[in-house]
């Protein structure tokens, strides 16, 4: 038998555990790496374009890749109970590993800003669901502040194994295409994702096993963009509610990333990114929440602004991080009305222009 295990399992090597460590696991990892020719096509580029399909994970987020290892840890480590702030998919996660693990999980919320599908996980995963009337970075403070003094692990990306499974999606992509891209795009929110593909691309580089890195290509949400602005931003918005962020933990981490690899970190409007959300599910057949589409909206800016020379080979990869399903309201916004008939052949027939 030789059953996929999770990315624990598969890169055992180059992650903190022991031979004797019991992994708390879903099978996360191991998330197609699809090519969008389509996409391609209407971008009128030379190079590849990949979609690292995230959602695919199985909570539906590429947070499970930083949470198997977090909530393996904190188990073996006899923790009881774990807490996170979270705009959702880390709640989702943080919940489903935890009840795997036998651990209780307490989720901090800002009121009202979480897609259902995130909420629905973490409800059904028996968490504890605390909302505030703050924002993410609201529930963040108050996480660290918890679990500093009390005996509860926190596992947002600060939780350093976090980062050190979501390294494993820098490895997935060099292994499936024999080097690194040329270019990395990804949505950024607390930037622990970009941050722990930058540690995976020069692990691997350093290894070996890549001859080059990418270029890593940072995308903030424009009302809620702080790295770009250089400043933090208070009241952050955006319809992409998982980077609805004002003041991202490892900010210091992705402007490092972003100048070690001569990438940038720039934003997106909401317009732009429903745009790539759209065209990714009409062009591609790829289904992704809003925030992930950020990673292609970026892709179409730079290509627009001439930042991506059109005439050029290699690989482009964008990171979607999460499935569509998670935000079903922002879907049906974003889409035509449903046709409604009374139920006869002919009206049927002159709905699909076939009368
Ligand atoms: C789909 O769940 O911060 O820059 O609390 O859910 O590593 O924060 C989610 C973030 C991108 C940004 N795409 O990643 C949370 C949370 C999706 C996300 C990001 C998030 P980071």
């Amino acid at each position: 038998m030789n059953r996929y295990k999770g990315l624990i399992d598969h890169y055992r090597k180059f992650l903190s555990v022991k031979e004797e460590t019991c992994i708390v696991s879903l099978c996360e990892g191991n998330t197609p790496l699809i090519e969008a020719k389509n996409l391609k096509k209407e971008l009128n580029i030379k190079a590849d374009i990949f979609l690292k399909y995230e959602g695919l994970n199985p909570t539906g987020s590429f947070k499970d890749r930083g949470m198997t290892m977090a909530i393996t840890k904190a188990k073996e480590e006899g923790a009881k109970v774990v807490i996170c702030a979270s705009t959702g998919n880390t709640s989702a996660s943080a919940a489903a590993y935890a009840a795997r693990a036998g651990m209780e999980c307490v989720v901090l919320i800002p009121d009202g800003k979480i897609a259902f599908g995130k909420l629905s996980q973490a409800l059904m995963h028996n968490a504890k669901v605390v909302s505030i009337e703050g924002n993410f970075d609201d529930a963040l403070n108050m996480v660290c502040e918890i679990s500093q003094k009390y005996p509860i692990v926190m596992v947002n990306s600060l939780n350093p194994y976090r980062i050190e499974g979501q390294k494993s999606g820098a490895f997935e992509i060099i292994d499936a295409l024999g080097d690194a891209p040329d270019y990395h795009f990804i949505p950024v929110g607390n930037a622990g994702n970009i941050t722990a593909y930058w540690q995976g691309y020069n692990e691997y580089f350093d290894h070996g096993f890549a001859k080059k890195k990418p270029k890593m290509m940072g995308y903030q949400a424009a009302g809620s963009a702080p790295i770009v602005l250089g400043h933090k931003v208070n009241n952050p918005e955006t319809l992409a509610t998982a980077i609805r962020i004002g003041n991202p933990a490892s900010w210091k981490f992705a402007e490092l990333a972003r100048d070690e690899s001569g990438g940038l970190i720039d934003m997106v409007e909401d317009d732009e990114i429903i745009l790539a959300y759209q065209l990714l599910s009409r062009l591609e057949g790829v289904f992704c929440e809003p925030a992930s589409a950020a990673s292609v909206a970026g892709l179409i800016k730079a290509v627009h602004e001439g930042k991506i020379d059109k005439n050029k080979k290699g690989n482009i990869v964008c990171v979607l991080t999460g499935h569509g399903l998670k935000d079903p309201d922002n879907a049906i916004k974003s889409s035509k009305e449903v046709i409604k008939i009374k139920g006869t052949v002919k009206e049927l027939l002159q709905v699909i222009n076939l009368s």
